[in-house]
């Protein structure tokens, strides 16, 4: 209560000393005099409940930064698995907590909510910005929306993924609202460890054929399940090693389109490792070869060699340096910076690769700091990524 008074003490009397003894011209007193020290300012006076000025106010559909449910962003909610919500919205969120398939920390399950709380700051109705000017991504042609997370065990890993892939597919198969800026929902899903981009890349599948998936990660994830995990059990064979391995031989990669980003993991083995990965289609730039190429010719290769083909992003956030992105599962000094990662995959909108989906993955909210550093750096990410799919609408390859 004391507290309170004081302020509103020191302001009445700066207020009665403007009136008493104007300060300089008209014009400099009628600017004090139309400021908060112009007036008497009494808080019981003030209307019930008490508002925020217009300017201040969002539009009436938005919630504040802290008020009602939480969810990426502010933004509405819609259970996207229903088919009665076909036609609804253009691009959904969807988490996916799952970590079954982790090697070493485990916790990403938590990343979905851990990611919406890093997003509060972030609002449709603050949804500009210097780097992309005159854009508000939610509030573009698409119509953005949280689907919330999907069912799936935790009891059994392979039951998880099918139960992941399900819901993907029922998401997938609904119309989008504006069908015509694009004839297909997108989804950006936040994990989850990266187990979660196989279930992903199968449910894509059947709209969008192969794709080439970019897939910025400290490690390669194309393992032979033999080289990690033993494959000792078919349980054992699926982790966020192993899946783009899977993915491969399933045929649901590009044959000769992808790549990974920021590489610099160690390998189990001198050859079979990176022989391995060159067989399941993929090329490489390494973490450390960014300060030679620079983020514009980084980005040249990457759409040099993507050209036209659909692309698939994948972000592990181990990507980034420890220092950018401490709370996940498997870290690997020396990784990229959050402004580098977010100029790269700015350079890929510019230059209008065919974006089809996205996730991003390996966010353990357990291992952040105080000051929630990953997390909010995750709800950057997919405020870029979202960028990007409102600046490419894609169409549908025809049947
Ligand atoms: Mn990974």
């Amino acid at each position: 209560m004391h507290s309170l008074l004081i302020p509103i003490v020191a302001l009445s009397s700066l207020a009665s000393a403007s009136k008493q003894k104007p300060l300089g011209n008209d014009a400099s007193s009628n600017f004090i005099q139309s400021s908060i020290y112009g007036r008497n300012l009494d808080i019981s006076s003030l209307p019930e409940p008490v508002t925020l000025p217009p300017s201040f106010r969002y539009q009436e559909e938005d919630e504040s930064l802290f008020g009602g449910i939480n969810t990426f962003a502010h933004l509405e909610f819609t259970e996207c698995t229903k088919s009665e919500n076909s036609g609804t919205f253009d691009i959904g969120i969807v988490g996916h907590p799952f970590d079954l398939g982790v090697t070493y920390r485990p916790g990403a399950r938590f990343g979905p909510n851990g990611a919406r709380q890093g997003a509060r700051r972030l609002s449709p109705a603050v949804g500009y910005d210097m780097d992309h000017p005159g854009v508000n991504p939610f509030r573009d042609w698409a119509k953005v929306t949280d689907c919330g997370d999907l069912e799936n065990t935790p009891f059994d890993k392979l039951v998880a993924i099918h139960e992941l892939e399900k819901g993907m597919k029922a998401i997938n198969s609904l119309k989008p609202k504006n069908e015509s800026a694009a004839d297909a929902v997108r989804l950006i899903t936040i994990g989850g460890d990266h187990t979660i981009t196989l279930p992903i890349l199968r449910a894509l599948h059947s709209t969008w054929g192969r794709v080439a998936v970019l897939h910025f990660d400290s490690h390669l994830d194309t393992w032979d399940p033999k080289q990690l995990g033993g494959g000792l059990t078919k349980q054992s064979e699926v982790n966020h090693g192993t899946m783009l391995h899977i993915a491969h031989e399933e045929g649901l990669l590009s044959n000769n389109s992808n790549m990974h980003l920021g590489s610099r993991c160690t390998l189990v083995d001198k050859h079979f490792d990176l022989n391995n990965d060159l067989r399941c289609g993929f090329s490489y730039i390494r973490a450390r070869e960014l300060d030679k190429l620079g983020v514009d010719a980084v980005v040249k290769k990457i759409v040099e060699r993507v050209g036209d083909e659909f692309v698939y992003l994948s972000v592990d956030i181990d990507v980034l340096d420890p220092a950018f992105a401490p709370a996940t599962g498997t870290i690997e000094p020396g990784g990229w910076t959050t402004r580098e990662l977010l100029a790269i995959i700015n350079g890929l909108a510019d230059a209008g690769l065919k974006i089809i989906g996205s996730d991003v993955v390996e966010y353990t909210p357990i291992y952040d700091n105080a000051a929630e550093s990953t997390g909010i750096m995750v709800g950057q990410i997919i405020y870029e990524i979202l960028h990007w799919m409102i600046k490419v609408p894609v169409k549908k390859p025809k049947a």
